[in-house]
């Protein structure tokens, strides 16, 4: 039986991941570590409430005390508790300094008790910054250019150095733009998604031709399980999803799809410090057997219709009447 205190599990790829886990391993479990913060929502894993294998513990990955007692239980701590949308980081950047990169440092301190099995940071690709051509390698320099994307890099190096320095036996993922149900309608694909189900505009940062990198989530869970299971201790790995898209072809996509007009599309004030282009070379994934299974549009598709079947985890976000009905409920418990 391995137990895994999974943090950040009740955002969107942290919850795909522990439904990833629970149904492909039937002897393990899965601790939830998650601050519920605006972009945490139990409700993510509502069909595991019953199940003896899954425990959620609501909580800080800064508390130091609940952290080290987490710790003793687990063999496996899959990190993805952050701070996760840029734009945010530019307006407040301390949660993004407290959480991602202090937080990351309280985990590994305990880990580093503890003589855990494994530490998986969930890194991204922003920290290596913009590329024009070409593409990263897991031994370039990292440029990262946000808040967000330098307090991320901070804790990748943290994770580094507690494997160099204390042996804590460390692995770190650098995955590409995720997309898939239960992502938070603050980024590009599940804004514009819900934005023109209701007919509202789409607001195109700048000129539109920014590059991103999608891959869907399932792939990127699958992808951290393979590095667990076939990755070297002290290694990074990109996780990319060869799937290049400027943000104009994403929302063109997403307009036709829902046959909806182009009118929608909204020229608005680019992001300060908009990183123009993100790039992954994953030779290290594919020597090692491993690549994305799902092909983009029908991905997009499946990920569009779950948008168009569940208007109400969406909309009650959108209200801003979710967050509030469940930090009572939890604070209740
Ligand atoms: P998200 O914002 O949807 O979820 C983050 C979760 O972390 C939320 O449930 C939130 O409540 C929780 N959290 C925040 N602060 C916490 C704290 N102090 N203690 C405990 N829990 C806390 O983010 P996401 O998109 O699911 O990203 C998850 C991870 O993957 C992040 O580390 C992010 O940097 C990384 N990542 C994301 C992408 C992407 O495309 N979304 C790509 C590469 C890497
Ligand atoms: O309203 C918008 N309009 C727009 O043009 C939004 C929200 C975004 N954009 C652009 C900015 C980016 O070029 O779309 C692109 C994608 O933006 P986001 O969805 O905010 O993602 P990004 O900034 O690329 O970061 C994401 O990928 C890497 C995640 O949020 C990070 O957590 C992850 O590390």
């Amino acid at each position: 039986m391995t137990t895994y205190l999974v943090t950040g599990g009740a955002g969107f790829i942290g919850s795909n991941h522990i439904r990833y886990l629970l149904n492909k391993y039937k002897d393990v479990k899965v601790i939830n570590l998650d601050k519920l913060t605006y972009a945490g929502n139990p409700e993510n894993l509502s069909d595991f409430a019953d199940d003896s294998r899954y425990r959620f513990v609501k909580g800080d990955i800064c508390d130091e005390p609940l952290v080290n007692q987490l710790m003793e239980e687990a063999d496996v701590v899959v990190n993805f508790a952050a701070e996760s949308h840029v734009d945010r980081s530019i307006g407040s950047p301390d949660d993004f300094i407290k959480t991602d990169i202090f937080g990351a440092f309280v985990l590994l301190e305990a880990a580093r008790r503890t003589h855990i099995d494994r530490f998986i940071q969930i890194s991204t690709d922003e920290v290596y910054g913009s590329i024009d051509k070409g593409s990263f390698v897991e031994t370039d320099t990292l440029m990262p250019s946000s808040p967000y994307s330098a307090s991320k890099t901070g804790a990748d190096r943290i994770a580094f150095s507690y494997f160099v320095t204390y042996g804590v036996p460390v692995q770190i993922t650098r995955c590409s733009n995720n997309f898939g149900p239960f992502h938070y309608p603050e980024k590009l694909i599940p804004l514009f998604v819900t934005n023109a189900i209701e007919d509202k505009p789409l607001p195109i940062y700048g000129d539109g031709l920014n590059v991103r990198d999608w891959i869907y989530v399932e792939d990127h869970c699958d992808g951290i399980d393979f590095v667990h299971r076939h990755g070297e201790l002290g290694e990074v790995y990109n996780l990319g999803g060869d799937n290049e898209k400027t943000n104009m072809e994403i929302t063109d996509y997403i307009l036709k799809k829902l046959e909806k007009p182009e009118t929608l599309k909204q020229y608005v004030k680019d992001r300060p410090g908009h990183d123009r282009r993100y790039s992954l070379n994953c030779e290290r994934m594919h020597a090692l057997g491993w690549k994305p299974k799902h092909d983009f549009e029908q991905a997009m598709d499946k990920t569009i219709q779950w948008y168009l079947e569940n208007p109400e985890w969406w909309q009650k976000i959108k209200s801003g009447e979710y967050l509030e009905y469940y930090k009572e409920q939890y604070e209740k418990r």
